[in-house]
C-alpha cells in the first residue's frame, strides 16, 4: 500500500479525503454486482451506489440482504458491495476485516470508512461503512468518485479510505440582500452541496417578504408548498434545513401577541418537517422603540441585549423545547462582526442561554482572514457555541462584482477549537457561479489541513465545466477574482502586465513584433472567452454572467484594437492607425457603459495610455446599491 494518492486518480476526490492508501491494482466491475445492504442503509446512499453502477456499465444491481457464503475461490463470483453502518452491523465489520480496512480508532460523527480490494478468496468486494446514515451517504459520493472507465467499463482502484469531517456543520446560508434564488436553484443547490459533503442550508434570504419584513405573515400556500419541496430534498440529502426568521427591526420584544405571531410561524413549517430553527438579529437599530420594551429592559446594562435575551430565551423554552427533535437554536446578534468586547456583547452573552449557537462572521463584515485567535478571542466574549457565517462569495454589497476565487484566509486549524462548531458561506444572488468557489469552501470545510486553494479552484472548475473549455473558465474566473480575501489580487492582470511592460519598452527601441504578437495571443483569448463558454452548455451561468462575459470581450477586443493602433502608427500608416483609432474609441465607449467591474486594472492602463488621455476608470459608472450596513 502506499500512502500517496496516485495524482491521477486519488488528487480528483473531493473533498480531500482525510486519509487514503492506494493499493498496487484495482479490478474491473462485473456486469451483475451484489449489493449487501441492511435496514440501516439509507435510500439516499443506495441510489448512488446504483446510479454509478449502472453508469458504469453494470447490467444488474441485485439487492441482498445477507452476505454471500465466503470460503471458495471463484473468480466468476461477482464483485459484491457491502454498505451499512459499523461498527453495529456485524457483516460490514467483517467485511471491512476481511480487507484490513478496520479504522485504527473511533471515527467522528459523520466519517466513513470505504475499502476495495480482494479477498484471500479471490472476491473482489467494496465495503461502504458508514459510522451513522450520513457516514454511509458520503461513502457512496465518494465511491462514485472513485470509479474510472477503463475500456468504456468501469474499475475501481484497490484502495482504503478513512474519512470524517472536520467541522461539524458545513454549508451554506441563503442570506444575502437582493433577488433571493428561485425555487429551482435551490433545489440544484441542494444536489451540490450534498456532492460535496455539506451538510446544512440555512433559508434566511433577506429579500423574502415574509423572512424580515411581513415576519409576522404566515406564507401563502404556494410558497409553504416550495418550503416543504426544499425541507423533503434537503432531508433527501441528508442536509439539515434551517428556517430563519429575522423580525428585529419591527418585534416588541415583550410583547405577547409578537410572541405568538412567531410561535405560528415556526409552527407552521414544523408541521411540513422542519426542526432546525433561527433568529436572526443582524442589521437592526437595536435601540428599543416601542414604550413596552422601555418600560421592561430600560433599567438593564444594556437594554438591546436584554430585550433580544428575553425573546431568544422564551422561544428556546416554549418553542425548541417542547418539539422533541427540535435542533439547537440559532442566532445571529446584532454586533456579529465587531472587533472587540463591548457593553451589548457582554450581556447579550451572560443573558442569552449557553445552548443557543452565536454566529458570527469573522472580524469585519467580509473578514478578509479568520484566525484561530480570534475564534479564542470572540469566544471569549460570546460563551456560545460558535457557527461561522462567511460572508464569501457573498455580493450583495457589490452588485456589479463576482467573487469566483477560491477561499483565502481561513486558517487550518479552525476547526480544532470546540468551540467553532462548522461554517455556513453566504454565497452570491448569482446561485450557478456561487457553485465555483462554493466547491472550494466545501473543500475546507471538510478537510481544512488538506486544503490548497489554487488546487481547489482547479478541481472546481474541471467539475463545472466536465473538462471542456477549461482555459476559456480560468480566464473569466481570474477576471472575476479580486477580493478583500486574496488583497484583491488579479491573476490575469499579474500576467498581462509583464508583456505590456515589454511591448512599451520594445517599442522605443523599435523592435517589438514578437511582444506585439504576444499581446494580440492573449487579447483575441480574452476576446472569444464567451463564445467558448457557450459550448459548456449552462445557460443559467452565460445569463446570469453576461454582462461580465461581455465586458470580458470587450476588454479583449479593444486590448487587440489598441495594440494594432500602435503598430500603424509605428509603421506610419496613418489612415489604418486613423481606423483602428475610431475602433478603439467605440469600444472604450461600449467598455464605460458597463457598469460590472472586472479584476483586470492593466487593461485600462494599457488602453489609457495608447488613446493618450484617460478614456476608461474601472467601475466609474456602477452604481452602488449600498444594501448592507456597516
Ligand atoms: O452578515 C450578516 C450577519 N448580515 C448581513 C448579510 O445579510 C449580508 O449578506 C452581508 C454581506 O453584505 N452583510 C451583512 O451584514
Amino acid at each position: 500500500m502506499n500512502s500517496r494518492m496516485p495524482k491521477s486518480e486519488g488528487s480528483l476526490l473531493s473533498p480531500v479525503p482525510q486519509v487514503v492508501s492506494y493499493g498496487e491494482e484495482g479490478f474491473a466491475l462485473s456486469p451483475v454486482v451484489w449489493l449487501v445492504t441492511g435496514v440501516d442503509t439509507p435510500p439516499a446512499a443506495l441510489l448512488q451506489v446504483e446510479t454509478s453502477l449502472y453508469l458504469a456499465g453494470v447490467k444488474e444491481v441485485e439487492i441482498r440482504s445477507t452476505p454471500p457464503e465466503g470460503g471458495t475461490a471463484d473468480t466468476a463470483m461477482p464483485v459484491v458491495i457491502y454498505m451499512g453502518k459499523f461498527p453495529a452491523n456485524q457483516s460490514i465489520s467483517d467485511a471491512l476485516n476481511l480487507l484490513g480496512a478496520t479504522p485504527p480508532e473511533a471515527l467522528n460523527a459523520e466519517g466513513y470508512v470505504l475499502a476495495a480490494g480482494s479477498t484471500d478468496s479471490g472476491t473482489h468486494m467494496i465495503v461502504l461503512a458508514g459510522i451513522d446514515e450520513n457516514g454511509t451517504f458520503y461513502a457512496a459520493q465518494t465511491f462514485s468518485q472513485l470509479i474510472i472507465k477503463k475500456h468504456h467499463f468501469g474499475w475501481i482502484p484497490s484502495v482504503v479510505v478513512h474519512d470524517w469531517p472536520s467541522m461539524p456543520v458545513r454549508g451554506v446560508i441563503e442570506g444575502f440582500y437582493g433577488p433571493p434564488w428561485s425555487h429551482e436553484e435551490r433545489l440544484n443547490q441542494l444536489s451540490f452541496y450534498s456532492k460535496h459533503k455539506m451538510n446544512a442550508y440555512v433559508y434566511a434570504p433577506k429579500d423574502d417578504p415574509y423572512h424580515r419584513e411581513k415576519w409576522r405573515t404566515p406564507y401563502p400556500q404556494d410558497k409553504m408548498e416550495e418550503i416543504k419541496q426544499l425541507v423533503d430534498a434537503a432531508k433527501r440529502n441528508h442536509i439539515t434545513f434551517t428556517f430563519a426568521i429575522s423580525p428585529g427591526n419591527s418585534i416588541t420584544f415583550s410583547d405577547d401577541t409578537e410572541f405568538q405571531d412567531l410561535m405560528n410561524k415556526a409552527q407552521a413549517v414544523w408541521e411540513i418537517g422542519v426542526r432546525s430553527f433561527a433568529l436572526y438579529l443582524d442589521d437592526i437599530d437595536p435601540a428599543l422603540r416601542f414604550p413596552r420594551d422601555k418600560e421592561k429592559f430600560g433599567g438593564d446594562h444594556n437594554p438591546p441585549a436584554a430585550a433580544q435575551a428575553f425573546l431568544l430565551n422564551r422561544f428556546n423554552d416554549e418553542f425548541i423545547k417542547t418539539h422533541p427533535g427540535a435542533k439547537p437554536l440559532i442566532t445571529v446578534p446584532t454586533e456579529y462582526y465587531e472587533e472587540g468586547t463591548s457593553p451589548y456583547r457582554e450581556q447579550f452573552a451572560a443573558l442569552v442561554q449557553p445552548d443557543i449557537i452565536v454566529q458570527w462572521t469573522g472580524i469585519g463584515v467580509v473578514a478578509p482572514s479568520i484566525r484561530v485567535k480570534d475564534a479564542q478571542f470572540i469566544h471569549g466574549i460570546f460563551q456560545h457555541p460558535l457557527l461561522i457565517w462567511d460572508n464569501y462569495p457573498v455580493n450583495d454589497f457589490d452588485r456589479n462584482r463576482l467573487f469566483l476565487a477560491p477561499l483565502y484566509g481561513r486558517d487550518a486549524e479552525l476547526y480544532k477549537e470546540d468551540e467553532i462548531i462548522g461554517i455556513t458561506a453566504n454565497p452570491m444572488n448569482e446561485a450557478e457561479a456561487s457553485k465555483i468557489p462554493l466547491y472550494t469552501m466545501a473543500e475546507y470545510m471538510w478537510n481544512p489541513s488538506g486544503y490548497e486553494p489554487e488546487a481547489s479552484l482547479q478541481k472546481s472548475l474541471l467539475e463545472f465545466s466536465g473538462g471542456r473549455e477549461m482555459k476559456a473558465l480560468r480566464l473569466f474566473v481570474e477576471s472575476c477574482y479580486g477580493s478583500l480575501l486574496n488583497n484583491h489580487k488579479e491573476p490575469l492582470s499579474l500576467q498581462l502586465e509583464p508583456l505590456m511592460d515589454a511591448f512599451w519598452e520594445l517599442k522605443e527601441k523599435g523592435a517589438f513584433t514578437a511582444e506585439a504578437k504576444e499581446l494580440l495571443h492573449q487579447f483575441v483569448e480574452l476576446k472569444n472567452v464567451p463564445d467558448q463558454l457557450h459550448h459548456l452548455g449552462n445557460p443559467n451561468f452565460l445569463k446570469e454572467t453576461e454582462p461580465y462575459l461581455l465586458k470580458l470581450s470587450l476588454y479583449g477586443a479593444a486590448g487587440e484594437a489598441a495594440v494594432q493602433l500602435v503598430l500603424m502608427e509605428k509603421e506610419g500608416d496613418a489612415s489604418q492607425a486613423d481606423i483602428q483609432r475610431v475602433i478603439l474609441e467605440r469600444l472604450v465607449e461600449k467598455l464605460v457603459s458597463i457598469p460590472q467591474k472586472l479584476s483586470l486594472s492593466v487593461m485600462n492602463l494599457f488602453i489609457n495610455r495608447v488613446i493618450g488621455r484617460e478614456a476608461l476608470t474601472e467601475g466609474t459608472k456602477a452604481d452602488s446599491p449600498a444594501p448592507t450596513i456597516y
